[in-house]
């Protein structure tokens, strides 16, 4: 997807012009996909700009730094104001947020821990990831001869750059194929999620989706998409997912930041459900939207407005 291009780029404690944001050909991540990000998304909404689970995204980062031992060199809560200071500064309504932690230039060689680390924010106006029809049609998958890392192999938990080599093959393989996006399974044979989205099924009127231990990234809008399924009354399961339970689902979606809530309407060209988005998805999505555009009260506290 393209970039569009916004004014800054906040660089280590500092904003630059975006087209001055530079790194050395030699830094460390470029070479051993060493880097730590985020991706979050800011809406619009009657009171201005407001960042969707912005905590929740920084504790993450933390999380995964924590796991390839990089030590960032700022707080929390001053990741937390950077992010909101970018979108405040670049005037942006609603945007997408892409805060990077990376090992820089210092060293090569595989034992990391003597390159500094450095922290970018970046924000720019990003529409709907899988097509703008995505969100109302539905996207047609298949599922990848890519599986999942295995548990012991790269912990899918940390969200970490070199990871997206498994994630880039998943979607080059699908689109190669004729599809919009891949499912990955784990090691065992079992769903996992897309190369970029977590994966909901609705069977019976129950939700389900692959626990934590199947090789996925912890979705934050995962979290949340639980979160309001429960307030509707519906039932969840965090479980084991066997392939053949996609293609008798009555719903399936993508969950993501970037993805938002995304129906998939086929799986390997067999048809799910009526071949479009499902009344239960439906449900979920509208919920969503009218939180995040500040339609109803954010009764989970899940937006911080900008300044500007
Ligand atoms: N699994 C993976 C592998 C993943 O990359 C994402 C986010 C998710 C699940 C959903 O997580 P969450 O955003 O917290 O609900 N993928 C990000 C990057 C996508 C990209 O193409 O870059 C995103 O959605 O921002």
């Amino acid at each position: 997807m393209p970039i569009n291009k916004s004014d800054f780029i906040w660089f280590d404690g500092a904003f630059v012009p975006w087209d001055e944001a530079k790194v050395h050909v030699l830094s460390h991540a470029l070479h051993y996909g060493s880097s730590v990000f985020e991706g979050i998304r800011s809406y619009e909404t009657s009171n201005g700009s407001a960042v969707f689970c912005l905590p929740q995204h920084v504790r993450r980062m933390f999380r995964s730094c924590k796991i390839y031992r990089m030590e960032i060199p700022f707080t929390q809560d001053e990741i937390a104001q950077a992010i909101a200071d970018t979108v405040a500064k670049n005037n942006l309504p609603s945007c997408y947020i892409r805060p990077l932690v990376f090992r820089g230039y210092g060293q090569l060689g595989v034992e990391p821990r003597t390159c500094p680390v450095n922290v970018i924010i970046a924000a720019w106006e990003w529409g709907a990831y899988l097509g703008p029809e995505a969100l109302e049609q539905g996207v047609d998958v298949g599922v990848s001869s890519w599986r999942r890392m295995a548990p012991d192999t790269t912990p899918a938990f940390a969200k970490v750059g070199g990871h997206y080599a498994n994630s880039q093959l998943i979607r080059m393989e699908a689109a190669e194929n004729g599809f919009d996006e891949g499912i990955a399974l784990d090691i065992y044979g079992n769903v996992s999620e897309g190369s970029g989205e977590n994966i909901f099924i609705v069977q019976d009127g129950v939700l389900y989706t692959p626990q934590l231990s199947s090789s996925i990234l912890g979705g934050i809008t995962r979290s949340c998409v639980m979160t309001l399924a429960r307030d509707l009354g519906y039932e969840v399961k965090e479980t084991v997912i066997p392939r053949e339970q996609l293609y008798v689902s009555d719903e399936i979606f993508f969950t993501g930041t970037a993805a938002e809530l995304t129906p998939i309407r086929s799986v390997d060209h067999i048809v799910i459900g009526a071949g479009r988005r499902g009344p239960i998805t439906a449900q979920l999505q509208n919920e969503f939207f009218k939180i995040v555009s500040g339609e109803v009260p954010d009764r989970h506290h899940w937006l911080t407005p900008v300044q500007r």
